[in-house]
């Protein structure tokens, strides 16, 4: 029986990959953060008691700015892969936090191959780096493949920067299976709700059901190579179960606005937006909504207005360095890894609008309830 090591286990990736893993037959260990709530919410389906006997999937304590504790986790752990997913995750945010960012994101991979180094493990254990698209930032190349130059335009972007080169190095100094996956951008039913997808499909579930006017959002015409989370974690895995360390680009080869994004997650309940406006005064109106399909869903018709601006662009949410355009070349990883999704951007969108409007149905039973219901969205 393997044993995997997976840091940023509470995240999106780190969910998937531990259901995945667990299925292969692995032995699983998490590293999650000290928080002051419960966020285990993504794994609470695949806990394990752990007073039981021999527990296949267990957590543990952990930050990745603790070397001592990585070390630590290491050796008690042994594990034969590492998955290193743990991040501040969030390029915005990125802005408001560059310094620890960096120490996160950047250092966290060389505490981490330290380890392995320091404990006599580079033999024994494979490592898995969660590089990429945002490396390459600027728009050097389309689309965008293993040898494309990379030019960061965050101090995330740039955090990254340093924990790809440092697992080259690694490899290349120490003759360690270490390898970078530059995975595109992924989405899913879970992931984080301040990311844009995300964002969209929750608001848009609230819009439909009547509980949210509007939708607020930056810049619209960035273009993005959007993926389902649960093919990137196969390729990740496939990635560490090759003969030759090596890194590999993951993505789907298309490329979509976010003003695009917005308009199909609309389309998924029937409703059509038009955009108008340049810049921060573009807006989004309802120009006609399919009673039938609204009906077929559950939703009140009566919640949708013609000429009703749904989307607005607030230019808080703009970054001060915006990567415009990302479409990855994903051939390397088809070739040799055999990897290919399952998933597209319009299965995706249904994927994800199934479970938000699920998920607002509730909201909208407490409401009508009289209880309180969330009403913090960014
Ligand atoms: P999430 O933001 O959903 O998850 C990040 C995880 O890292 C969470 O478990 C978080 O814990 C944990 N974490 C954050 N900081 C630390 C720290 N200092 N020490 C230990 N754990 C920490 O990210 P995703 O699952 O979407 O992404 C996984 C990885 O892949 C990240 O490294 C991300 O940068 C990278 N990536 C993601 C892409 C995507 O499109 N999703 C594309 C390319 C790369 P907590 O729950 O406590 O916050
Ligand atoms: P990104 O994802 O920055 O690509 O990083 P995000 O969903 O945050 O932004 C995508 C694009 O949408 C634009 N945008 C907005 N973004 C957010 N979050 N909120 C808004 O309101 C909004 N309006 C427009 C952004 O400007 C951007 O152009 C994600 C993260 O998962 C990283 O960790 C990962 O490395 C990359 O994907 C690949």
């Amino acid at each position: 029986m393997k044993t995997a090591l997976i840091t940023g286990i509470t995240g999106q990736d780190g969910a998937y990959l531990a259901e995945f893993l667990l299925k292969k037959g692995y032995r699983v260990h998490g590293v999650k953060r000290r928080s002051s709530l419960f966020n285990t919410d993504r794994i609470d389906h695949l806990y394990q008691d752990p007073h039981e006997a021999n527990p296949k999937f267990t957590l543990h304590y952990g930050d990745l700015t603790d070397s001592t504790n990585l070390i630590r986790l290491v050796q008690e752990t042994q594990p034969d892969e590492i998955y290193n997913l743990a991040a501040q995750s969030h390029v915005k945010v990125s802005f408001d936090t560059p310094e620890y960012t960096a120490n996160a994101d950047g250092l966290g991979m060389l505490r981490l191959l330290e380890a392995v180094r320091l404990l006599g493990m580079t033999a024994k254990c494979r490592i898995y780096q969660a590089s990429t698209s945002e490396l390459y930032g600027l728009v050097q190349a389309v689309p965008q493949s293993e040898t494309t130059p990379f030019y960061p335009r965050s101090p995330y972007a740039v955090a990254k920067l340093y924990a790809y080169w440092i697992t080259v190095n690694y490899r290349e100094a120490y003759k360690m299976y270490a390898c970078n996956g530059i995975l595109f951008n992924h989405e899913s039913p879970i992931r984080g709700e301040t990311f844009v997808t995300r964002k969209i499909t929750r608001a848009v579930s609230k819009i439909a059901l009547g509980l949210q006017d509007r939708l607020y959002l930056g810049n619209l015409s960035a273009q993005r190579d959007w993926g389902h989370a649960k093919d990137y974690i196969e390729a990740m895995w496939l990635i560490l179960q090759q003969e030759q360390a090596e890194d590999y680009v993951i993505a789907t080869g298309v490329t979509t606005t976010v003003r695009d994004f917005v308009r199909m997650s609309f389309a998924h309940v029937g409703i059509e937006i038009e955009f108008s406006g340049k810049d921060e005064q573009e807006k989004g109106v309802v120009i006609d909504a399919d009673e039938q399909r609204l009906t077929a869903l559950g939703i009140d018709p009566a919640n949708i207005k013609f000429g009703q601006t749904v989307v607005k662009v607030d230019p808080t949410y703009f970054r001060p360095t915006e990567v415009d355009l990302l479409i990855g070349d994903a051939t390397k990883a088809q070739t040799k890894l055999g990897w290919k999704p399952k998933y597209n951007l319009e299965s995706l969108v249904a994927d994800m609008m199934e479970s938000d409007l699920h998920l607002m149905r509730k909201e909208e039973y407490l409401k009508k309830g009289g209880f309180k219901t969330m009403n913090y969205f960014e």
